[in-house]
């Protein structure tokens, strides 16, 4: 029998650049962000965070689920729609096919051994299609009238409402109601997989959160409480709940 831990360990999926991001970003950006961002959010919930880099295959991941107690899908680019039976449209941007294959196994792994997986921004995407449920490939194309859900400002700036449904576990950790939330996102949750409920939608009707009520804690957020959760309660929260979740099992 292992040596219990006194904290939790965290594992954080890690994106790369890919496409024309190459060009605009320097070389390390995901992996600096993912750390000071997300790892700090991690320790300041007093666990421990683990990067979970591209390219594991379906037996690495399992020994990486093995360790872990928690597990965060990050934001990162596109999902590619062929994984949800659908051709690219004109908005479909920056795509990472390793990427996908490693966090869409990844999110089902974590399901079936109900390890408490948290979901942000493109943590959603892939959890709704690893359920097999489809995306909106770009919100500014093909929803009209839609908010601006991807403003060019600072991943630190609220930037639109989402209405919390009361009965839910998103609910029950932030409180029913509406609050600001800082997204920045041009893909959305579209057909809703079987298995996930939604549980916060923006004011246009963009699915927000949604969580799997049949797991110990399977929740994912469209925004970005790793921006804000040094000044916003509501975000850290997020963070906190999940490591709690952690010492349930
Ligand atoms: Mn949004």
């Amino acid at each position: 029998m292992p040596a219990r831990r006194c904290k939790a360990l965290i594992g954080i999926t890690c994106s790369r650049m890919v496409g024309a991001a190459w060009s605009q970003l320097s070389k390390g950006h995901f992996i600096n962000y993912t750390l000071e961002a997300y790892g700090r959010a991690v320790v300041a919930c007093g666990a421990v965070p683990v990067l979970v880099p591209v390219g594991q295959v379906t037996a690495g991941l399992e020994l990486i689920l093995d360790r872990i107690d928690g597990l965060i899908l990050s934001g990162g680019p596109d999902v590619h729609p062929r994984h949800y039976r659908a051709m690219p449209l004109a908005g479909l941007a920056d795509v990472d096919d390793e990427l996908d294959r490693m966090e869409l196994e990844l999110a089902r792994l974590a399901l079936a051994r109900d390890i408490p997986l948290l979901g942000i921004c493109r943590g959603i995407q892939i959890l709704n299609v690893a359920c097999g449920g489809s995306l909106i490939q770009d919100i500014g194309s093909q929803v009209p009238g839609a908010l601006l859900h991807n403003p060019s400002i600072d991943k630190r700036v609220l930037s639109h409402t989402v209405r919390i449904e009361t009965d839910s576990l998103l609910g029950r950790i932030i409180g029913a109601g509406e609050i600001w939330v800082n997204g920045r996102h041009h893909q959305a949750v579209d057909k809703v997989a079987p298995g996930l409920t939604v549980s916060a939608v923006a004011p246009d009707g963009i699915v927000e959160a949604v969580e799997d009520s049949a797991r110990r804690f399977a929740l994912a957020v469209q925004w970005h409480p790793e921006g804000t959760w040094k000044s916003d309660p509501h975000c850290l929260r997020l963070f906190e709940a999940l490591v709690e979740a952690c010492g349930s099992g």
